[in-house]
């Protein structure tokens, strides 16, 4: 990590210089969809994928980037460098991947894997210039996690896009988590179905670009 970004002045310097890449940092709880998104995003602009996605929580347990991704929507352009981050959470416990099936020894060092995910994931933060905060719209969205990121992110002055994810299941609720963060702009998509990801890139477009 460079001295710019240890001392927080990276992002003021993009800012000013207007640095061609921002690197967009994807965010939220466990099994909300991030690496799912990060996928249909790199996979609509480049081809290709970013990582694994699975119904058992803290499947992603490293932080993986993808760099220079070309975003284009109504013919305006943004590159991002695309962060897929570990699950934030405040309570990891072994007997919950259990329950999928694996043995204690598995569960175990999964949860010290998804414990080592959360450090590193937060450790990011400082090297960002935007977050997408992404939330599974059929849950309350009111937690410590969301709330602590939201709080972070306002502190350190980053923009912050709200997805809202899920949406083609029945119960998703995206004006639940618009009236618990009206502050903040928020899109509503599935990014497993692909629904709204154009509103969702003109969004990117304006608020990264
Ligand atoms: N119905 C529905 N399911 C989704 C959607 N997006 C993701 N999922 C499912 O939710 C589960 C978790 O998806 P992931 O992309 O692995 O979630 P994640 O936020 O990366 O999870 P961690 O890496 O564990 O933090 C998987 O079973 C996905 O298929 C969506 O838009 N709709
Ligand atoms: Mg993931």
């Amino acid at each position: 990590m460079g001295l710019m970004s240890k001392l927080g002045f990276s992002h003021l310097f993009n800012r000013i210089f207007r640095k061609k890449v921002s690197r967009i940092g994807i965010y939220g709880p466990p099994n909300a969809g991030k690496t799912t998104l990060a996928n249909r995003i790199v996979r609509d602009f480049t081809g290709d994928a970013m990582g694994p996605v699975s119904p058992v929580p803290h499947e992603t347990r490293r932080v993986r980037r993808r760099e220079g991704v070309q975003i284009e929507s109504n013919g305006s352009k943004v590159k991002l460098d695309v962060v897929d981050t570990p699950g934030l959470a405040t309570k990891i416990d072994f007997h919950d991947f259990m329950a999928f099936g694996m043995t204690e020894d598995e569960a175990k060092r999964r949860a010290k894997e998804a414990t080592e995910g959360v450090i590193e994931a937060v450790k990011w933060l400082d090297d960002l210039d935007g977050v997408i905060l992404v939330m599974d719209a059929t849950e309350d969205p009111y937690t410590q996690v969301n709330v602590t990121v939201i709080g972070n992110m306002e502190a350190r002055k980053l923009p912050l896009l709200i997805v809202a994810n899920k949406i083609d299941l029945p119960t998703a609720s995206p004006a639940r988590i618009h009236s618990a963060f009206p502050q903040h702009p928020m899109v509503p998509i599935s990014a497993l179905a692909g629904q709204n990801m154009d509103m969702l890139y003109d969004k990117i477009a304006d608020r990264f670009g």
